[in-house]
């Protein structure tokens, strides 16, 4: 029996989605005496450290749990299902983790690194281990800010390290109880075979005489206990790889989504974001379950759908959208983003709505990152009015109870010049485009309801104030661009992610794989994204991730 323990803070349906098409059947942990009644556990940790060590002391999770890691029984944790192995995390001083690993989950900390370190990173292995024998070459998808610090106390149980800065344990494993700070079921194909060979049984075959149940009852009953000697041995007689792991960029297809006129829900892209022909249609691209299929299938890191009219719909109206989302994630197992009508809502029979319920629906029917556009441009001239966030916006609501990383803002911004930087109260650049009239200075100016509408915001500002408001990444689009086919915005793209210390997604524009190389040698983007050159097949993903490779940027294969 395979059991999932799922303490009901987020959002575990890409497990069980990789989990069912590995062909495996599922039960869910729903009292304490199930997790010893398991054959195998899945222990996938979701949003903070110290909120899930309550979740699982409130539901009395965590005596069971650590007797059945101290019997050495089959076990893997996910993400914060590693960090809570640890004794503790500056994420949450004071809250005790089990324990099981002696050591301590620390904040990444160099500076010029974009924290949550997100994205595709490869393994160093330090000991050889079924679990990812062979895998070394494949990138996995990470998605945090804490990482386990690799000490000599920890060295028994570290089965990878990653670099990023400073280099910290990605795997774990002694006997049956193994760990990963990525995510497999967000991994592709590289990540359903670490799934397959932990549940297949095959990476947690342990022979009686290598069993670690002694060992993991003493970790439990002695938390900082030094290591047997004999495992520190086999740390260090194991394949070293003295290469750092290095994040690639990323490669993000977007998927505009709205109805056509026929009321199908159809895959769009604009020009400047005017998605009708000159006939009035709707431009119709394709079947977006489909099309996002087909760019995961042909490498891309990552998949984002935009519902580009729930500005005037109520998202949740819009069934048709979550059955999108819902029947992706049973085939795509990459980060799904959605957007499109994030905000509160009054409904025609009045039942009101929060932003964090319209978030909810959306990560339940599969979606592992939200994106704001329109109710972030609101919440900085409301901060702006106040001095100050309330702790109520939809950002902070949602970051609180999802985590920073699944909270994007997706920002459209266009140019306005200005003859001089006094013609202005906003923050200008100077600009290499002149404007139509010559003029040498600009500033990106915000706008809402898919650029219908322009605000008294730039998008500096916008990217800072969300950021400290606690969104986790940027989708920086530019209206000038989209569907140009003139390459990306160099100038806004360095002025935003000069401003913010979180990922940021250079998009609009991609005319052709070189774009992809200039925005990433020219910007610190850590993800670009591209639509109508994808949905065109005009420029395969594989065509831009080669000129990546030949321009010597690190990418996922
Ligand atoms: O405001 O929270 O309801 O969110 C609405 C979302 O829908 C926003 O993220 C907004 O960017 C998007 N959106 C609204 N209207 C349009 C439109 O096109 N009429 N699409 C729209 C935005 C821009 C990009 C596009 C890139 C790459 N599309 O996502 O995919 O520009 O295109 P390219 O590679 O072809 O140049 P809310």
């Amino acid at each position: 029996m395979i059991s999932l323990l799922d303490y009901g803070a987020g959002n575990v349906r890409s497990v069980r989605n990789a989990i069912a098409n590995l062909g495996f059947a599922l039960t869910d942990i729903r009292r304490p005496a199930d997790i010893l009644a398991a054959d195998y556990l899945i222990f996938p940790g979701v949003g903070a450290f110290g909120a899930a060590m309550q979740r699982l002391e409130a539901l009395g999770y965590s005596e069971p749990l650590k007797a059945y890691l101290a019997a050495d029984r089959p076990f893997l944790g996910i993400c914060i299902g590693l960090q809570c192995l640890f004794e503790g995390s500056e994420e949450s001083p004071g809250v005790p983790g089990l324990g099981l690993i002696p050591g301590q989950v620390r904040r990444f900390s160099d500076p010029r690194l974009a924290v949550p370190h997100m994205g595709w990173n490869g393994l160093r292995p330090q000991r050889e281990g079924a679990l990812l024998a062979g895998l070394e070459q494949q990138r996995f998808y990470f998605v945090h800010s804490y990482h386990a610090e690799a000490t000599a106390e920890n060295a028994a149980w570290t089965l990878a390290e990653t670099d990023y800065g400073d280099a910290f344990i990605s795997a774990v494993q002694r006997g049956r109880v193994a760990a990963v700070q990525f995510h497999p079921e967000k991994s592709g194909a590289a990540g359903l075979e670490v799934l397959r060979r932990f549940l297949s049984g095959e990476a947690v075959q342990v022979s009686a005489a290598a069993s670690s149940t002694d060992a993991n009852a003493a970790s439990l009953r002695h938390a900082s206990a030094s290591v047997e000697p004999g495992h520190a041995e086999l740390h260090h007689a194991g394949p070293h790889h003295a290469e750092p792991t290095q994040l690639a960029k990323r490669v993000i297809a977007c998927l505009d989504v709205r109805s056509n006129d026929a009321g199908d829900l159809v895959v769009t892209k604009g020009d400047q974001y005017d998605v009708r022909e000159s006939g009035g249609e709707v431009r119709n691209l394709g079947k977006p379950v489909e099309l996002a299929r087909r760019y995961y299938e042909e490498g891309a890191d990552e998949i984002t759908f935009l519902n580009i009219t729930a500005f005037r719909d109520f998202p949740l109206s819009d069934q048709p959208m979550l059955e999108v989302l819902r029947r992706t994630s049973e085939n795509v197992f990459v980060p799904l983003t959605i957007g499109g009508g994030i905000r509160a809502f009054t409904d025609a029979e009045g039942h009101a709505y929060s932003a964090l319920d319209v978030a909810g629906e959306y990560f339940r029917s599969g979606a592992d990152k939200i994106s704001i556009g329109s109710e972030a441009v609101a919440i900085v001239e409301a901060v702006r009015a106040r001095g100050g966030g309330d702790g109520h916006s939809a950002i902070e609501q949602i970051a609180r109870v999802y985590g920073n990383q699944a909270v994007v803002i997706s920002v459209d911004p266009r140019r306005v010049y200005v003859r001089s930087p006094e013609a202005t109260e906003r923050p200008v650049i100077e600009t290499a485009i002149p404007g139509p009239n010559g003029e040498r200075f600009c500033w990106f100016q915000c706008t809402v309801k898919g650029g219908r509408e322009g605000r008294d915001v730039d998008a500096v500002e916008l990217a800072r104030v969300c950021e400290q408001l606690g969104a986790g990444e940027i989708l920086l689009n530019s209206i000038d661009r989209d569907g140009s086919g003139s390459g990306f915005d160099l100038e806004l793209i360095s002025a935003v992610r000069a401003a913010v210390g979180i990922p940021v997604i250079a998009s609009s524009g991609a005319g052709e794989p070189a774009h992809f190389s200039e925005v990433f040698a020219r910007t610190g983007a850590e993800a670009a994204l591209a639509a109508g050159i994808f949905h065109r097949r005009e420029v395969p993903i594989a065509a831009v991730k080669a000129r990546m490779r030949v321009d010597r940027i690190a990418v996922r294969d």
